[in-house]
């Protein structure tokens, strides 16, 4: 898999964050050019239990059908259950070094807010890191101060060539500059979980990009 294209538009998303029904917003999403997707079911009213599993698997299947890596958000044993094809932590989640014994094969991202977060995730060989919050956001409440593009910037002048995908408060008018500055892609919720056309969204994100 070549991650850094993989990365290039990158969508999160659970159910919390759609209007519409989450299974036709990703195949839309990746009819209009989502290359990657993270499952993210998280907030107050998300699935619990089998639902959530219900749905992680609906939207496997999506995935699987258009060959879009299907990642979790956090839950380790969601994502061994159903074999999805990697996992996503934040620094508050399961160490790095215990999550990449359990995805030997498999792909691990891992949310860093700084150089050092991000030198620490590559000497535990992480495949991918998401760098945020770009811009302000209302999607995540919990999120660290926005760092903007110049941390990615700051990150390939320390020459950390680590594939990266920018993440918070991405949309059409400032998705260029997260590009522009080193990042391999951008990672959106809302301006595509929230779209009522989530394929055209996808598409105008992609060409706003170069
Ligand atoms: N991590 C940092 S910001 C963020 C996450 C999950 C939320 C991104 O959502 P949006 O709607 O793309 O700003
Ligand atoms: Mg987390």
């Amino acid at each position: 898999m070549n991650i850094k294209e993989k990365l290039q538009l990158y969508l999160v998303m659970g159910s919390t964050n759609c209007e519409q029904d989450p299974v036709h917003v990703l195949q839309q999403a990746i009819l209009g050019g989502v290359s990657m997707f993270q499952f993210r079911e998280k907030g107050t009213d998300s699935l619990q239990g089998e639902e959530k599993i219900r749905l992680a698997r609906q939207l496997q299947a999506v995935c699987r059908e258009y060959q879009v890596p299907f990642i979790v958000n956090d839950d380790v044993d969601l994502a061994l259950f159903i074999e999805a094809d990697g996992i996503h932590i934040g620094q508050e989640d399961e160490a790095i070094e215990t999550v990449k014994d359990k995805f030997a094969h498999k792909v691990v991202g891992v949310s860093c807010h700084n150089l050092d977060e991000a030198k620490i995730a590559i000497r535990h060989g992480v495949d991918y890191i998401g760098v945020g919050p770009m811009y302000p956001t209302l999607t995540k409440l919990d999120t660290r101060n926005v760092v903007g593009p110049s941390l990615i910037k700051s990150l390939r002048e320390a020459d950390l060539t680590i594939p990266t995908v920018g993440i918070g408060g991405i949309d059409q008018s400032n998705a260029r500059a997260v590009v522009k500055a080193g990042s391999n892609g951008i990672a959106v919720i809302s301006a595509i979980s929230k779209a009522d056309d989530p394929k055209l969204a996808a598409e105008l994100l992609k060409t706003s990009l170069y």
